[in-house]
């Protein structure tokens, strides 16, 4: 029977499932190149690892494979419910919790090759995991749309590792009780940005929606619910979605380089962010969050279940 060594965590309430053991190679081709070989011709099992019945919708996948450069502690590429991602913040810090609950690494500096760089990463004393994400940057401001059903909204796109359209337009308030208006709301959004060809950079599809408005209780300096490309939606506050945040931030001048934006999930959980300045007006995220090991074992894979490759309803 095939086996993958897996270990579990959850980040901010989001979970990360990390194979770190029975996977077929890759090959040694660059990480987007190997990302694409998993997207290609083992499909079968990124939806075996992350959907049911070992998995839900909800669940991100980490592959480690081995990095090309030579700094990185691993190479990492993410994955979900429909397919594989570029970089993934919640994620990330799950997988340097769950390297240091393996044994292979301690508190200090951290290198992981991503498919769409390289991120480095502090494991603090206490637990508490920094990333320096990608350079992250706004691509349009103030984009217009009608949403069929909930009227026009505004909002910007930007990079963040993953691509996004971040607006403060919303007909329901962010409160964990309405994630299903708010599903349905953030899809609609999605498809119309499709239906009005409204992308990212060289025509790349925006595959994640986030509302980001204030926090209700200011506990927080705001409040998003981010809908994730396999239309589940994050129960953490997304790294790639805050440092996609920031770059709107800094590119209006409502954030200044260092200062600390305390971003709040639907669900109450926070990540501690900032940024340094980058050229060609990109800027530097660091994300601060926690994540917690929840399962480690293996994934059995019985040549006789007719549903051993998993399934999404
Ligand atoms: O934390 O960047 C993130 C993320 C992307 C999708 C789900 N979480």
């Amino acid at each position: 029977m095939t086996t993958f060594d897996f270990i579990d965590s959850h980040t901010g309430g989001e979970p990360t499932r990390l194979v770190y053991g029975g996977f077929p190679s890759l090959g040694e081709g660059s990480l987007a190149e190997r990302r694409a070989r998993l997207a290609g011709e083992f499909d079968h099992l990124r939806r075996a690892i992350v959907c049911e019945p070992r998995g839900s919708e909800v669940l991100v996948g980490a592959l480690l494979v081995p990095p090309r450069d030579p700094a990185a502690v691993t190479g990492v590429i993410f994955f979900n419910n429909v397919g594989v991602l570029g970089m993934c913040g919640h994620g990330a810090i799950g997988v340097v919790r769950s390297l240091q609950h393996l044994g292979r690494i301690g508190p200090g500096e951290h290198r992981l090759e991503t498919p769409v760089g390289t991120v480095s990463t502090t494991l603090h004393e206490d637990g508490h995991v920094s990333i320096r994400n990608v350079p992250a940057y706004r691509h349009a401001r103030g984009v217009e749309l009608t949403v069929p059903g909930y009227g026009t909204v505004r909002g910007d796109v930007a990079w963040g590792g993953n691509w996004f359209f971040i607006t403060k337009d919303t007909p329901i308030a962010l409160e964990l009780g309405h994630w299903r208006a708010l599903t349905a709301f953030t899809a609609a959004l999605k498809n119309a940005l499709a239906a009005h060809g409204i992308t990212g950079a060289d025509g790349a599809e925006i595959d994640h929606v986030e509302i980001n408005a204030a926090s209700p209780d200011g506990r927080a300096d705001a409040r998003n619910f981010v809908l994730c490309p396999g239309l589940a939606f994050d129960r953490s506050p997304c790294g790639t979605g805050t440092s996609a945040k920031l770059a709107c931030l800094a590119a209006d001048g409502e954030l200044a380089p260092g200062t600390v934006w305390r971003q709040e999930s639907i669900l109450g959980s926070v990540f501690e962010a900032s940024y340094a300045p980058a050229a060609d007006n990109r800027i530097l995220p660091v994300i601060t969050g926690s994540a917690y090991v929840t399962a480690r074992g293996q994934l059995l894979f019985d040549p006789a279940d007719p549903l051993r490759d998993g399934f999404s309803p």
